[in-house]
């Protein structure tokens, strides 16, 4: 494990115990040394602490994968779910009952590969809930396969003579599906993280955090090396609150921006829905 994932997740698990001793399991992740997907664990801690969501009303639903893993390591909820299949029961959980805090956390394989199809709908019904997607460019559990998000050329198992088709951005896509609260991280920057997941889950809807998550045991184009060598931040008088050039700035290239593309204040689907139970209770006494 390298230094900065090990304090990272101690340090979260030390914090948590000492706040709520019940709060959280304290049991060590399985991820490889180094993964990336230990900081948005970390950052969920965090978030969550700070926030005092109550364990009762916290849901972590996740697809399969790597990433997949993480309602194992949190004490709340958790609904291990099938391949891309996180999406659609998130949405029913958080119909049924509006009052708990849903995360659905998934990989780019599961996020925009295999569930690819369930993305724009939980978006543009604008659920409230956060989705945290771990891309680290390949399929890690499966043990290194490209993945919708590897770039052209990459030589994996399933690609020996290198990937032909073009990578799918998630945050581009989030915006144009009409997201109404759009960030990208970095694995490397924890406390940018932290920070971005307590604003996901404070934002009233679909909040997306699309997280650069190096998978350090398969993918060796993608890293903490080449992200490094591209992120940067948003200009200082950055309002996120445009979409179209929030779109601009998520197709940048060079730079890749992190940061907070999008927030948008709208009603949500538990908002409608609750319109329409008064509407029907009006019908029925008139
Ligand atoms: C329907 C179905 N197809 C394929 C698989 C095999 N499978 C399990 S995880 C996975 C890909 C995981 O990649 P990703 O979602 O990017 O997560 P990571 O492991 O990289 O975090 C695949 C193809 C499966 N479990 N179910
Ligand atoms: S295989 Fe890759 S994604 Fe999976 S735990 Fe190891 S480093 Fe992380
Ligand atoms: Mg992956």
């Amino acid at each position: 494990m390298n230094s900065l994932n090990k304090r990272a997740v101690l340090e979260g698990l030390e914090r948590a115990k000492i706040k709520n001793k019940s709060k959280w399991r304290d049991i060590l992740p399985t991820w490889c040394p180094g993964c990336g997907h230990f900081t948005a664990l970390n950052g969920l801690y965090e978030a969550a602490l700070d926030l005092k969501i109550p364990e009762k009303n916290f849901v972590v639903v996740s697809g399969i994968g790597c990433s997949g893993r993480f309602p194992f390591f949190i004490k709340g909820f958790g609904f291990h779910a099938l391949h891309g299949r996180a999406l659609p029961i998130a949405t029913g959980i958080k119909i049924a009952n509006p009052e708990l805090t849903v995360i659905v956390v998934g990989g780019d394989g599961d996020g925009v590969g295999i569930g690819g199809g369930h993305f724009p709908h939980a978006v543009r019904n604008n659920l409230d809930i956060t989705y945290i997607l771990l891309d680290n460019s390949i399929y890690g559990l499966t043990k290194g396969q490209v993945s919708p998000t590897s770039p052209v050329g990459m030589i994996s198992g399933t690609t020996p003579y290198g990937n032909i088709a073009r990578p799918i951005n998630p945050t581009t896509l989030a915006l144009a599906y009409g997201a109404t609260f759009v960030a990208r991280v970095f694995s490397r920057e924890r406390q940018d993280v932290s920070d971005l997941i307590k604003q996901a889950l404070q934002h009233k809807g679909f909040s997306l955090i699309h997280d650069l998550s190096p998978c350090v045991e398969f993918n060796r184009l993608i890293t903490y090396k080449s992200w490094n060598q591209v992120v940067g931040k948003f200009p200082e008088d950055y309002k996120a609150d445009n979409r179209t050039l929030a779109l601009q700035y998520a197709e940048s290239k060079e730079p890749v921006y992190l940061g907070l593309f999008l927030k948008e204040n709208i009603p949500t689907f538990n908002d409608h829905v609750k319109q329409i139970f008064k509407k029907i209770d009006s019908t029925e006494k008139s």
